[in-house]
Protein backbone atom coordinates (compact mmCIF):
# COMPACT_ATOMS: atom_id res chain seq x y z
CA UNK A 1 0.00 0.00 0.00
CA UNK A 2 2.86 2.23 0.19
CA UNK A 3 4.19 4.98 2.26
CA UNK A 4 2.71 7.34 4.26
CA UNK A 5 4.40 10.45 5.51
CA UNK A 6 2.98 12.20 8.74
CA UNK A 7 3.32 14.94 10.40
CA UNK A 8 3.55 15.81 14.17
CA UNK A 9 0.39 14.52 15.53
CA UNK A 10 -1.78 16.86 17.58
CA UNK A 11 -3.76 15.09 20.31
CA UNK A 12 -3.54 11.14 19.59
CA UNK A 13 -7.01 10.12 19.78
CA UNK A 14 -8.15 7.11 17.99
CA UNK A 15 -11.48 7.95 15.61
CA UNK A 16 -14.77 5.61 15.31
CA UNK A 17 -14.10 3.15 13.13
CA UNK A 18 -15.25 3.54 9.23
CA UNK A 19 -17.15 1.16 7.33
CA UNK A 20 -16.28 -0.52 4.91
CA UNK A 21 -12.83 -1.04 5.38
CA UNK A 22 -13.60 -2.96 8.67
CA UNK A 23 -11.02 -5.63 9.66
CA UNK A 24 -10.54 -7.64 12.23
CA UNK A 25 -6.80 -6.86 13.22
CA UNK A 26 -4.46 -4.17 12.90
CA UNK A 27 -1.23 -5.05 14.14
CA UNK A 28 1.11 -2.42 14.29
CA UNK A 29 5.09 -3.24 14.40
CA UNK A 30 7.28 0.25 15.76
CA UNK A 31 10.53 -0.21 14.19
CA UNK A 32 13.76 1.55 14.53
CA UNK A 33 16.49 -0.02 12.61
CA UNK A 34 15.38 -3.06 12.02
CA UNK A 35 16.25 -3.90 8.45
CA UNK A 36 18.02 -6.78 9.58
CA UNK A 37 14.94 -8.54 11.22
CA UNK A 38 11.91 -6.83 9.39
CA UNK A 39 11.64 -9.60 6.60
CA UNK A 40 11.88 -12.32 8.89
CA UNK A 41 9.18 -11.13 11.76
CA UNK A 42 7.06 -10.09 8.96
CA UNK A 43 6.92 -13.68 7.04
CA UNK A 44 6.85 -15.31 10.16
CA UNK A 45 3.83 -12.83 10.80
CA UNK A 46 2.13 -13.56 8.15
CA UNK A 47 2.37 -17.56 8.23
CA UNK A 48 0.76 -17.25 11.92
CA UNK A 49 -1.77 -15.10 11.00
CA UNK A 50 -3.09 -17.14 7.79
CA UNK A 51 -3.01 -19.83 10.10
CA UNK A 52 -6.20 -18.29 11.31
CA UNK A 53 -9.13 -19.15 9.41
CA UNK A 54 -11.37 -16.44 7.87
CA UNK A 55 -9.31 -13.91 9.96
CA UNK A 56 -8.79 -10.20 8.04
CA UNK A 57 -5.63 -8.66 9.19
CA UNK A 58 -3.16 -5.83 8.16
CA UNK A 59 0.39 -5.50 9.32
CA UNK A 60 1.45 -1.55 9.68
CA UNK A 61 5.23 -0.82 10.33
CA UNK A 62 5.81 2.55 11.79
CA UNK A 63 9.17 3.50 11.11
CA UNK A 64 10.84 6.37 12.40
CA UNK A 65 13.12 7.36 9.41
CA UNK A 66 15.86 4.90 10.18
CA UNK A 67 19.24 5.46 9.63
CA UNK A 68 19.09 1.64 7.79
CA UNK A 69 16.17 2.40 6.03
CA UNK A 70 14.17 -0.10 7.47
CA UNK A 71 10.95 1.52 5.69
CA UNK A 72 12.84 1.15 2.43
CA UNK A 73 12.62 -2.90 3.55
CA UNK A 74 9.14 -2.30 4.70
CA UNK A 75 7.41 -0.80 1.37
CA UNK A 76 9.54 -3.01 -1.10
CA UNK A 77 8.22 -5.83 1.34
CA UNK A 78 4.75 -4.49 1.25
CA UNK A 79 4.50 -5.37 -2.87
CA UNK A 80 4.78 -8.89 -1.69
CA UNK A 81 2.61 -8.68 0.94
CA UNK A 82 -0.46 -6.60 0.26
CA UNK A 83 -1.77 -7.29 3.89
CA UNK A 84 1.58 -4.92 4.93
CA UNK A 85 0.97 -1.10 4.98
CA UNK A 86 4.60 0.95 5.90
CA UNK A 87 4.40 4.47 7.41
CA UNK A 88 8.10 6.56 7.36
CA UNK A 89 7.51 9.10 10.48
CA UNK A 90 10.03 11.87 9.62
CA UNK A 91 10.28 14.22 12.29
CA UNK A 92 9.47 12.24 15.75
CA UNK A 93 11.23 9.42 17.17
CA UNK A 94 9.52 7.99 20.04
CA UNK A 95 7.83 4.16 20.28
CA UNK A 96 4.75 4.95 21.74
CA UNK A 97 3.75 7.94 19.59
CA UNK A 98 4.81 5.69 16.54
CA UNK A 99 2.42 2.69 17.57
CA UNK A 100 -0.75 5.10 18.57
CA UNK A 101 -0.09 6.82 15.43
CA UNK A 102 -0.20 3.17 13.71
CA UNK A 103 -3.59 2.74 15.26
CA UNK A 104 -5.09 6.12 14.25
CA UNK A 105 -4.05 4.80 10.49
CA UNK A 106 -5.72 1.29 11.03
CA UNK A 107 -8.91 -0.30 10.24
CA UNK A 108 -9.61 -3.14 12.55
CA UNK A 109 -11.83 -3.75 15.13
CA UNK A 110 -9.17 -4.92 17.60
CA UNK A 111 -5.31 -3.23 17.89
CA UNK A 112 -2.18 -5.49 18.15
CA UNK A 113 1.51 -4.20 19.09
CA UNK A 114 5.12 -6.56 19.16
CA UNK A 115 8.25 -5.49 18.83
CA UNK A 116 9.81 -6.46 15.61
CA UNK A 117 12.96 -7.50 16.41
CA UNK A 118 12.07 -10.96 17.23
CA UNK A 119 12.33 -10.77 20.87
CA UNK A 120 8.78 -11.39 20.90
CA UNK A 121 7.76 -14.68 19.47
CA UNK A 122 5.02 -14.55 16.32
CA UNK A 123 3.72 -17.89 17.41
CA UNK A 124 2.35 -15.66 20.70
CA UNK A 125 -0.45 -13.65 18.61
CA UNK A 126 -2.79 -16.71 17.64
CA UNK A 127 -2.90 -16.91 21.78
CA UNK A 128 -3.36 -13.55 21.84
CA UNK A 129 -6.35 -13.81 19.12
CA UNK A 130 -7.85 -16.72 21.18
CA UNK A 131 -7.88 -14.62 24.32
CA UNK A 132 -9.54 -11.58 23.03
CA UNK A 133 -12.32 -13.97 20.70
CA UNK A 134 -13.51 -15.33 24.32
CA UNK A 135 -14.06 -11.69 25.29
CA UNK A 136 -11.31 -10.04 26.65
CA UNK A 137 -10.92 -5.93 26.17
CA UNK A 138 -6.86 -6.64 26.27
CA UNK A 139 -4.83 -9.35 25.84
CA UNK A 140 -1.19 -9.16 27.06
CA UNK A 141 1.76 -11.34 26.28
CA UNK A 142 3.45 -11.76 29.79
CA UNK A 143 6.93 -12.71 31.26
CA UNK A 144 5.41 -13.10 34.56
CA UNK A 145 2.98 -16.15 34.08
CA UNK A 146 3.53 -19.67 34.32
CA UNK A 147 5.11 -20.75 30.83
CA UNK A 148 6.18 -17.58 30.47
CA UNK A 149 9.97 -15.71 31.14
CA UNK A 150 12.85 -14.11 29.90
CA UNK A 151 15.13 -16.74 28.70
CA UNK A 152 18.96 -15.85 29.53
CA UNK A 153 18.62 -12.14 30.70
CA UNK A 154 21.74 -11.58 33.23
CA UNK A 155 20.57 -10.53 37.22
CA UNK A 156 21.28 -7.19 36.96
CA UNK A 157 18.75 -7.10 33.82
CA UNK A 158 16.33 -8.61 35.60
CA UNK A 159 16.77 -6.19 38.91
CA UNK A 160 16.46 -3.26 36.40
CA UNK A 161 13.80 -4.88 34.74
CA UNK A 162 11.36 -5.58 38.11
CA UNK A 163 12.64 -2.69 39.63
CA UNK A 164 10.97 -0.38 36.96
CA UNK A 165 7.71 -2.57 37.56
CA UNK A 166 7.98 -2.18 41.46
CA UNK A 167 8.35 1.48 40.60
CA UNK A 168 5.09 1.06 38.57
CA UNK A 169 3.55 -0.49 41.36
CA UNK A 170 3.80 1.99 43.93
CA UNK A 171 2.85 4.85 41.61
CA UNK A 172 0.33 3.86 40.31
CA UNK A 173 -0.97 0.65 41.61
CA UNK A 174 -4.35 0.72 39.90
CA UNK A 175 -3.12 0.56 36.04
CA UNK A 176 0.09 -1.75 37.47
CA UNK A 177 -1.70 -3.79 39.02
CA UNK A 178 -3.84 -5.19 37.02
CA UNK A 179 -1.38 -7.17 34.74
CA UNK A 180 1.60 -9.45 35.55
CA UNK A 181 3.57 -8.01 33.45
CA UNK A 182 3.12 -3.76 32.68
CA UNK A 183 6.01 -3.28 30.77
CA UNK A 184 4.69 -5.94 28.19
CA UNK A 185 4.89 -4.33 24.55
CA UNK A 186 3.07 -7.56 23.10
CA UNK A 187 -0.53 -7.14 23.73
CA UNK A 188 -3.96 -6.61 21.72
CA UNK A 189 -6.78 -4.44 22.61
CA UNK A 190 -10.10 -3.54 21.40
CA UNK A 191 -10.19 -0.53 19.43
CA UNK A 192 -14.12 0.11 21.13
CA UNK A 193 -11.58 0.64 24.45
CA UNK A 194 -9.53 3.43 23.09
CA UNK A 195 -12.32 5.07 20.72
CA UNK A 196 -12.89 8.96 21.57
CA UNK A 197 -10.34 8.75 24.61
CA UNK A 198 -7.42 11.23 24.30
CA UNK A 199 -4.06 9.71 24.82
CA UNK A 200 -0.75 10.78 25.72
CA UNK A 201 1.96 8.46 25.66
CA UNK A 202 5.56 9.10 26.24
CA UNK A 203 8.28 6.82 25.73
CA UNK A 204 8.12 2.78 26.12
CA UNK A 205 5.24 1.72 28.22
CA UNK A 206 2.30 2.11 25.77
CA UNK A 207 0.18 -0.37 27.95
CA UNK A 208 0.12 1.31 30.87
CA UNK A 209 -0.96 4.15 29.21
CA UNK A 210 -3.68 1.83 27.69
CA UNK A 211 -4.92 1.24 30.97
CA UNK A 212 -4.61 4.09 32.51
CA UNK A 213 -6.79 5.82 29.67
CA UNK A 214 -8.85 3.27 27.83
CA UNK A 215 -11.88 1.63 28.93
CA UNK A 216 -10.44 -1.35 29.37
CA UNK A 217 -12.54 -4.23 31.80
CA UNK A 218 -12.06 -7.81 30.96
CA UNK A 219 -7.81 -8.21 30.78
CA UNK A 220 -6.45 -12.01 29.77
CA UNK A 221 -2.62 -12.83 30.00
CA UNK A 222 -0.92 -15.14 27.31
CA UNK A 223 2.78 -16.45 28.98
CA UNK A 224 5.56 -15.36 26.49
CA UNK A 225 8.86 -16.16 26.59
CA UNK A 226 11.58 -13.08 25.61
CA UNK A 227 14.10 -14.29 23.49
CA UNK A 228 17.53 -12.88 23.35
CA UNK A 229 18.86 -11.04 20.37
CA UNK A 230 22.55 -10.82 21.31
CA UNK A 231 23.91 -8.42 18.27
CA UNK A 232 20.75 -6.20 20.25
CA UNK A 233 21.67 -5.11 23.64
CA UNK A 234 19.07 -3.45 25.73
CA UNK A 235 18.86 0.17 25.08
CA UNK A 236 17.52 1.24 28.38
CA UNK A 237 19.44 4.74 29.46
CA UNK A 238 19.10 6.77 32.28
CA UNK A 239 17.26 9.25 29.12
CA UNK A 240 14.93 6.45 29.12
CA UNK A 241 14.66 5.86 32.82
CA UNK A 242 13.90 9.76 33.53
CA UNK A 243 11.45 9.21 30.38
CA UNK A 244 9.36 6.60 32.31
CA UNK A 245 9.09 8.56 35.78
CA UNK A 246 7.97 11.60 33.66
CA UNK A 247 5.28 9.06 32.34
CA UNK A 248 4.09 8.51 36.05
CA UNK A 249 3.78 11.17 37.65
CA UNK A 250 1.53 12.24 34.44
CA UNK A 251 -0.83 9.32 34.66
CA UNK A 252 -0.52 9.88 38.72
CA UNK A 253 -1.91 13.46 38.12
CA UNK A 254 -4.78 11.86 36.33
CA UNK A 255 -5.63 9.32 37.62
CA UNK A 256 -6.20 11.53 40.58
CA UNK A 257 -7.91 14.29 38.94
CA UNK A 258 -10.27 11.98 37.73
CA UNK A 259 -10.58 9.43 40.37
CA UNK A 260 -13.94 9.33 41.82
CA UNK A 261 -12.93 8.60 45.27
CA UNK A 262 -10.88 11.99 45.64
CA UNK A 263 -13.60 13.83 44.03
CA UNK A 264 -15.92 12.37 46.37
CA UNK A 265 -13.54 13.65 49.38
CA UNK A 266 -13.13 16.98 48.06
CA UNK A 267 -17.14 17.47 47.68
CA UNK A 268 -16.83 15.61 51.08
CA UNK A 269 -15.03 18.59 52.53
CA UNK A 270 -17.16 21.33 51.10
CA UNK A 271 -20.32 19.60 52.86
CA UNK A 272 -17.75 19.03 56.12
CA UNK A 273 -17.48 22.80 56.11
CA UNK A 274 -21.67 23.51 55.15
CA UNK A 275 -22.20 20.94 58.35
CA UNK A 276 -19.53 22.64 60.42
CA UNK A 277 -20.89 26.08 60.33
CA UNK A 278 -24.38 25.34 60.48
CA UNK A 279 -23.28 22.73 63.59
CA UNK A 280 -21.66 26.16 65.23
CA UNK A 281 -24.51 28.13 64.07
CA UNK A 282 -27.25 25.75 66.25
CA UNK A 283 -25.84 24.45 68.77
CA UNK A 284 -22.50 26.50 70.04
CA UNK A 285 -23.38 27.86 73.55
CA UNK A 286 -22.81 31.15 72.22
CA UNK A 287 -25.10 31.10 69.11
CA UNK A 288 -28.74 29.15 69.35
CA UNK A 289 -27.60 26.51 72.25
CA UNK A 290 -29.74 23.92 70.53
CA UNK A 291 -29.42 20.41 71.27
CA UNK A 292 -25.92 18.97 70.40
CA UNK A 293 -28.01 16.01 68.31
CA UNK A 294 -31.15 18.17 67.45
CA UNK A 295 -28.43 20.80 65.53
CA UNK A 296 -26.13 17.73 64.35
CA UNK A 297 -29.28 16.03 62.44
CA UNK A 298 -30.31 19.38 60.70
CA UNK A 299 -26.23 20.22 59.83
CA UNK A 300 -26.21 16.77 58.27
CA UNK A 301 -29.40 17.31 55.98
CA UNK A 302 -28.09 20.61 54.35
CA UNK A 303 -24.65 18.78 53.77
CA UNK A 304 -26.16 15.77 52.33
CA UNK A 305 -27.91 17.43 49.70
CA UNK A 306 -25.21 19.22 49.14
CA UNK A 307 -22.88 16.71 48.52
CA UNK A 308 -25.51 14.66 46.57
CA UNK A 309 -26.27 17.70 44.22
CA UNK A 310 -21.82 17.54 43.39
CA UNK A 311 -21.48 13.58 43.26
CA UNK A 312 -23.98 13.58 40.88
CA UNK A 313 -23.08 16.48 38.48
CA UNK A 314 -19.40 15.76 38.79
CA UNK A 315 -17.69 12.97 41.01
CA UNK A 316 -20.22 10.11 38.80
CA UNK A 317 -20.55 12.11 35.94
CA UNK A 318 -20.05 9.25 33.88
CA UNK A 319 -22.71 7.12 35.54
CA UNK A 320 -25.14 9.95 35.89
CA UNK A 321 -25.17 11.19 32.37
CA UNK A 322 -26.20 7.54 31.19
CA UNK A 323 -28.60 7.49 33.74
CA UNK A 324 -30.28 11.32 33.85
CA UNK A 325 -34.13 11.07 33.80
CA UNK A 326 -35.66 12.55 36.80
CA UNK A 327 -36.98 9.42 37.88
CA UNK A 328 -33.94 8.17 38.15
CA UNK A 329 -31.87 11.09 39.62
CA UNK A 330 -34.74 10.79 42.29
CA UNK A 331 -33.99 7.20 42.79
CA UNK A 332 -30.53 8.05 43.23
CA UNK A 333 -31.04 10.65 45.77
CA UNK A 334 -33.58 8.55 47.89
CA UNK A 335 -30.58 5.74 48.16
CA UNK A 336 -27.85 8.37 48.32
CA UNK A 337 -30.55 9.87 52.00
CA UNK A 338 -31.01 5.80 52.95
CA UNK A 339 -27.17 5.12 52.96
CA UNK A 340 -26.04 8.57 54.30
CA UNK A 341 -29.00 7.87 57.12
CA UNK A 342 -26.77 5.33 58.52
CA UNK A 343 -23.85 7.36 58.00
CA UNK A 344 -25.46 10.07 59.84
CA UNK A 345 -25.87 7.14 62.52
CA UNK A 346 -22.75 6.36 62.78
CA UNK A 347 -21.41 10.13 63.02
CA UNK A 348 -24.08 10.58 65.97
CA UNK A 349 -22.75 7.68 67.65
CA UNK A 350 -18.66 8.39 67.37
CA UNK A 351 -19.46 12.08 68.25
CA UNK A 352 -21.29 11.51 71.09
CA UNK A 353 -18.71 8.89 72.63
CA UNK A 354 -15.98 11.54 71.58
CA UNK A 355 -17.52 14.34 72.77
CA UNK A 356 -19.22 12.99 76.10
CA UNK A 357 -17.00 9.69 76.99
CA UNK A 358 -13.48 10.78 75.92
CA UNK A 359 -14.06 14.70 76.57
CA UNK A 360 -12.98 16.01 73.10
CA UNK A 361 -13.22 19.35 71.42
CA UNK A 362 -17.00 18.94 69.55
CA UNK A 363 -15.67 19.94 66.44
CA UNK A 364 -12.22 17.84 66.38
CA UNK A 365 -15.09 15.08 67.43
CA UNK A 366 -17.16 15.80 64.70
CA UNK A 367 -14.12 15.79 62.04
CA UNK A 368 -13.40 12.06 63.27
CA UNK A 369 -16.84 11.30 62.76
CA UNK A 370 -16.92 12.35 59.28
CA UNK A 371 -13.23 10.96 58.13
CA UNK A 372 -14.60 7.11 59.56
CA UNK A 373 -18.24 7.66 57.88
CA UNK A 374 -16.57 8.74 54.54
CA UNK A 375 -15.54 5.53 54.08
CA UNK A 376 -18.91 3.98 54.96
CA UNK A 377 -20.43 6.85 52.41
CA UNK A 378 -18.02 6.32 49.48
CA UNK A 379 -18.02 2.76 49.20
CA UNK A 380 -21.44 2.16 49.89
CA UNK A 381 -23.00 4.48 47.80
CA UNK A 382 -20.46 3.92 44.51
CA UNK A 383 -21.96 0.40 44.83
CA UNK A 384 -25.13 1.45 45.55
CA UNK A 385 -26.65 4.37 44.11
CA UNK A 386 -24.04 5.18 41.18
CA UNK A 387 -23.28 1.48 40.67
CA UNK A 388 -20.73 2.17 37.75
CA UNK A 389 -21.41 -2.16 37.02
CA UNK A 390 -25.59 -1.58 36.39
CA UNK A 391 -26.86 -2.10 33.65
CA UNK A 392 -27.82 0.45 31.15
N1 LIG B 1 9.00 3.80 15.45
C1 LIG B 1 9.84 3.61 16.47
N2 LIG B 1 10.12 2.36 16.90
C2 LIG B 1 11.00 2.20 17.91
C3 LIG B 1 11.62 3.28 18.57
N3 LIG B 1 12.43 2.79 19.55
C4 LIG B 1 12.31 1.45 19.48
N4 LIG B 1 11.45 1.09 18.52
C5 LIG B 1 11.01 -0.27 18.16
O1 LIG B 1 10.27 -0.76 19.27
C6 LIG B 1 10.52 -2.12 19.50
C7 LIG B 1 11.11 -2.29 20.89
O2 LIG B 1 12.31 -1.58 21.01
P1 LIG B 1 13.61 -2.18 21.70
O3 LIG B 1 14.68 -1.18 21.54
O4 LIG B 1 13.90 -3.56 21.15
O5 LIG B 1 13.13 -2.29 23.21
P2 LIG B 1 13.51 -3.38 24.30
O6 LIG B 1 13.37 -4.73 23.68
O7 LIG B 1 12.52 -3.12 25.38
O8 LIG B 1 14.92 -3.11 24.71
C8 LIG B 1 11.46 -2.56 18.38
O9 LIG B 1 10.68 -3.07 17.33
C9 LIG B 1 12.13 -1.27 17.96
O10 LIG B 1 12.55 -1.30 16.62
C10 LIG B 1 11.31 4.60 18.09
O11 LIG B 1 11.79 5.60 18.58
N5 LIG B 1 10.43 4.71 17.06
MG1 LIG C 1 13.92 -5.34 21.88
Amino acid sequence: MGTLQMAAPGPLTIAPQQPPDVLDLSLVLPTYNESAHIEAIVEQLVAALDGIPGLKYEIIIVDDDSPDRTWEKALQLSQKFPQLRAIRRQHQRDLSTAVLQGWQAACGEIFAVMDADLQHPPETITELWRAMRRGADLAVASRNVEGGGVSDWTLPRRIVSRGAQLLGLVVVPEVAGKVSDPMSGYFMVRRSALEGRELKPLGYKILMEVLARGGVEKISEVPYVFRETPERPSKHSPAVFAQYLKHLSRLRIHLLKTSPFVRFCIVGASGTLIDTTMLFLLSDPRTLNWTLTGSKIIAAEVALANNFIWNDLWTFEKFSRRQNSFRQRARRFLKFNLLCSVGIILNLIILNIGFKVFHMNRYIANLSAIFVVTFWNYNTNRKLSWRTTAKE
